[in-house]
């Protein structure tokens, strides 16, 4: 219930916050500090033009999100190069989804959301253990004069779905402004600091220029009722969206080149969560626990005798608190007592 109260709280209208964020391209005082910060130096071209528009690299130095009003708002920050590279955004908002992207989602940007999915061999880009993506959002820019275009899609957990080509932009205020979706999607290319070019560390603190992306949580999955911590994974990308770059949020880490075809890609294989998470729920974990047998202190899916012996030996501390009161004690034995055998 508690939850419920706070989580509401969160998602509450706040006037006088909603006016500090403008649609442009920079993330703005309201946003806080980055989500995550990029670790690796660019694989993809170090953009060193210094315009708003044209970018003659691709590189995300960090991560920033807000959500106010009903609306996610994201900055990811860094250069996306003028030749359509693609900014992949992928959002695990809710339960259900795909941790391993399949090859039937909707066809979407010259259907290069089933390039990254399921060849029918079983392949696929597969994220992180706890991130199943619910919604996508891309974007890329280029061309003379000079535009950035975005496209959406639904990520359901059998596939399927809707996804849609929502509009064409420009550079600062002049903005791609889908009123059918309430997608609003801002550039500042000026970037030229953040990582260099190459693989190796980098760090990609203190940029707060790149791309900023409104998506109402109503579009993206968010259950009003109870919600969950929005999780962002997002990465470069080639044209076809087939090649993916080392710049990825969170990053990939030190000494890590291109990662090449998305169907290929494992992220369970490198190291730490490539992911940033914006908390609507404070302190709920990454992972909601799977473990509906919580008297099985042990783990090995029976409530038994060893179970007896960790509980009395946890007796008066909260390390075998079954019921939530804070403390181990008789009303947690009778828990135990009372599930004994095995696991349903
Ligand atoms: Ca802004
Ligand atoms: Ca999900
Ligand atoms: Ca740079
Ligand atoms: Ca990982």
């Amino acid at each position: 219930m508690n939850r419920f109260i706070s989580t509401m709280a969160v998602l509450a209208v706040t006037p006088s916050a909603l006016a500090q964020i403008v649609i442009d391209g920079t993330a703005e005082k309201a946003y806080g500090a980055a989500l995550a910060v990029q670790n690796v130096q660019t694989n993809f071209g170090n953009a060193n033009l210094g315009q708003i528009d044209y970018a003659n690299g691709s590189e995300i130095d960090g991560l920033f999100a807000r959500v106010e009003g009903g609306i996610l708002y994201i900055v990811i920050a860094g250069n996306v190069e003028s030749n359509f590279n693609k900014l992949d955004v992928f959002l695990d908002t809710r339960e259900g989804g795909q941790n391993r992207l399949r090859g039937n989602n909707p066809n979407v940007s010259f259907d290069g959301l089933n390039r990254m999915g399921d060849s029918g061999t079983g392949n696929g880009l597969t994220f992180d253990e706890c991130f199943t993506a619910d919604f996508y959002f891309t974007t890329t820019c280029g061309g003379a004069p000079f535009a950035t275009y975005a496209n959406i899609a639904q990520l359901l957990t059998e596939g399927g779905g809707t996804g849609d080509y929502i509009g064409s932009g420009g550079s600062g205020t002049n903005i791609l402004n889908s009123e059918p979706y309430g997608v609003q999607v801002g550039y500042n290319n000026s970037n030229a600091a953040g990582v260099d070019g190459g693989t190796g560390a980098a760090d990609g603190s203190g940029v707060r220029t790149g791309v900023e992306v409104a998506l109402p949580l109503s579009l993206i999955g968010v259950d009003p009722i109870s919600p969950q911590n929005i999780k962002i994974c997002a990465f470069i990308n080639g044209t076809g969206h087939d090649f993916a770059s080392n710049q990825f949020m969170a990053g990939l880490g030190p000494n890590t080149a291109n990662l090449g075809d998305p169907r290929a890609i494992n992220l369970t294989a490198v190291a730490g969560n490539q992911y940033a998470v914006v908390e609507i729920v404070p302190g709920q974990p990454d992972c909601p626990s799977t473990n509906d047998c919580p008297a099985d202190i042990d783990g090995d899916g029976v409530v038994g005798g060893t179970d007896l012996t960790g509980l009395l030996a946890a007796w008066g501390t909260n390390a075998a608190d079954l019921d939530g009161d804070g403390t181990t004690a008789g009303t947690d034995l009778t828990v135990l007592l009372a599930s004994w055998g095995t696991c349903q």
